[in-house]
């Protein structure tokens, strides 16, 4: 079959299941997941990778002091984000990427080799500080040793420890000239612009080579034999560094080695990798320059999301505080979460999280904005107008102009959603369901009924076309609430615009957004879809 829908590839960051899921990584799914679903309401045939991350000295570490081998650890937890984006969140996603499954390491194995004949992989020896929290390496001065007598790296705040061993490395100090000509060249490569300008400045104070792999564990990806004598050793005994198998995962998601499968050609560049602030350098600046190195092209966009913070604090099992994302979507509901994550702050920006703050999101924006404006307008057709969509007249300057407001959404949907400001399409919907509010409350259909019935009817009308619209445009963020409230608009699902949502008939396309509700057409009893928190 000719495919004619235009592709659309994203990824989130691969988790570590060194341990249960927390909101942090629940917010990052479903920021992804609302992107995702936009794109296949809007007629894009769209790619949607998420996973676990599961080799490296962390999860090694993890596993011995559990007393158990670290692909049952990985295995076991694995499931538990498996389950969260599946059962909990009730995240798209189109396939979920294990760094175990076995055509990763071919993958990873490729990338390698492709470096390394583009000369740019040596051996030699590491010493310096690593952390394994971070699976990550620290030049001498970005540590600095606490009161308490322990050294930590001082960007991270995570205990550091000297390693010395022989080594794999990367010529990244090759690729400042080539990344910085990328960067300039690709000014929406990265966002928001802050942690772009921070990746660039690093990049202009000059790069060093990077160790890419280890051989004081053995829980990696094999490195492969080397392709020329003169390496003069035997890979055996070295895995690759966790970062460079990671973000391989990317690749392998989409069909990589095999660049002539349809899918590979068909995905690759990945549209956007949405990930968190701690790993933009990752992302930004040696996953390009791995790539350059491979012969690759480098990814369209790294959409860098901020913190979740409890209460203004970081979230810390120390601290207690960690909140795991099934309770919050059993004490709100799925959509009231999914909605307070993306409507609360800019997804560029750290936030924070509160039994307050989320109770009024749910009861002001959604019970009363939104589900008692549908609930209202929809008991009035339901009882006064037959159970149908009521028959407008004439429409008046009142009518024409709230419309007009609603109509403009999809538009301003698309430019948010372009760049992964989900907040700003949220905010901006808002705004206008506010001005339908007021149109309502002015209108008065109430008072209508008893003096001029045909005037109620156009009101009652133009009031539920505003409400379809605004409910087709929030299925990315409230899948199962918006197909639930379609449902009682008698609007139709059609075809496989996306993926069946939680509850009620499923996705409507955006195709059909400046449609109208047809005068006439039977309304099911209307029930509440959205419920005030007590
Ligand atoms: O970094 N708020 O995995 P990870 C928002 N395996 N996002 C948060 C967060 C918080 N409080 N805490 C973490 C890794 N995140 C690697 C990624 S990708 C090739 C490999 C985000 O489980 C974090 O920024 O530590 C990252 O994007 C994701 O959760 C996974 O973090």
């Amino acid at each position: 079959m000719m495919q004619t829908r235009e592709p659309f590839y994203v990824t989130t960051a691969i988790h570590y299941p060194n341990g249960e899921p927390h909101i942090g990584h629940a917010y990052e799914m479903v920021g992804a997941d609302a992107l995702a679903r936009f794109m296949r309401l809007d007629d894009r045939d769209v790619f949607f990778l998420t996973g676990t991350d599961e080799h490296g000295q962390k999860m090694a570490q993890t596993a011995e002091r559990e007393g158990v081998t670290a692909l049952e650890l990985a295995t076991r937890n694995s499931a538990a984000f498996r389950h969260m984006d599946e059962q909990v969140l009730q995240v798209s996603h189109d396939r979920f990427i294990r760094t175990t499954d076995a055509d990763h390491a071919e993958a990873a194995r490729e990338i390698w080799r492709r470096m390394e004949a583009n000369g740019d992989i040596y051996l030699d020896r590491y010493a310096g500080w690593y952390s394994v929290r971070d699976e990550r390496f620290f030049a001498d001065e970005e540590t600095e040793v606490g009161e308490d007598g322990v050294r930590r790296a001082v960007e991270t705040g995570t205990e550091v420890s000297w390693t010395e061993e022989e080594s794999y490395f990367f010529r990244l100090s090759k690729y400042q000239g080539p990344l910085l000509r990328f960067y300039e060249q690709h000014p929406e490569f990265a966002a928001p612009r802050t942690r772009f300008n921070e990746v660039i400045r690093f990049v202009e104070s000059g790069l060093q080579d990077l160790s890419i792999s280890r051989t004081s564990f053995d829980w990696g990806i094999d490195v492969p034999a080397p392709q020329h004598a003169e390496t003069g050793r035997s890979a055996a005994e070295h895995v690759m560094y966790v970062w460079v198998d990671a973000l391989t995962n990317y690749l392998t998601g989409v069909g990589f080695p095999d660049e002539a499968s349809a899918s590979f050609r068909r995905y690759w560049p990945a549209d956007v990798h949405v990930i968190g602030k701690d790993i933009s350098r990752f992302h930004c600046v040696f996953w390009p320059a791995f790539l350059m190195s491979a012969g690759i092209a480098a990814p369209k966009r790294v959409m860098i999301h901020g913190f979740l913070n409890n209460n203004g604090e970081k979230m810390s099992k120390s601290l207690g505080n960690v909140v795991a994302p099934a309770e919050w979507v059993e004490r709100y509901g799925l959509d009231a979460v999914r909605f307070f994550l993306l409507r609360e702050f800019p997804f560029g920006q750290d936030g924070s999280y509160s039994h307050d703050a989320v109770v009024g999101r749910k009861n002001a924006d959604l019970a009363n904005n939104l589900g008692n404006l549908a609930q209202r307008s929809l008991s009035m057709a339901f009882k006064n107008c037959d159970a149908a969509v009521p028959e407008p007249g004439q429409l008046q300057e009142a009518d024409r102009q709230i419309l007009a407001q609603v109509d403009a959404l999809l538009g301003h949907a698309r430019a948010h959603y372009a760049v992964q400001d989900f907040h700003g399409s949220l905010e901006e919907t808002w705004r206008v369901l506010g001005e339908v509010n007021a149109y309502f409350a002015d209108q008065a259909p109430w008072v209508l009924r008893k003096t001029d019935e045909p005037r109620m009817r156009t009101v009652l009308y133009v009031t539920l076309q505003a409400v379809r619209r605004v409910a087709l445009l929030v299925q990315p963020v409230m899948p199962g609430s918006a197909s639930r409230l379609l449902d009682l608009l008698g609007v139709p699902a059609a075809g496989d615009a996306g993926r069946t949502a939680a509850s009620g008939q499923g996705p409507r396309s955006f195709a059909a957004f400046h449609d109208d509700l047809q005068p006439g057409a039977a309304l099911p009893k209307p029930t509440g879809v959205f419920p005030r928190h007590e």
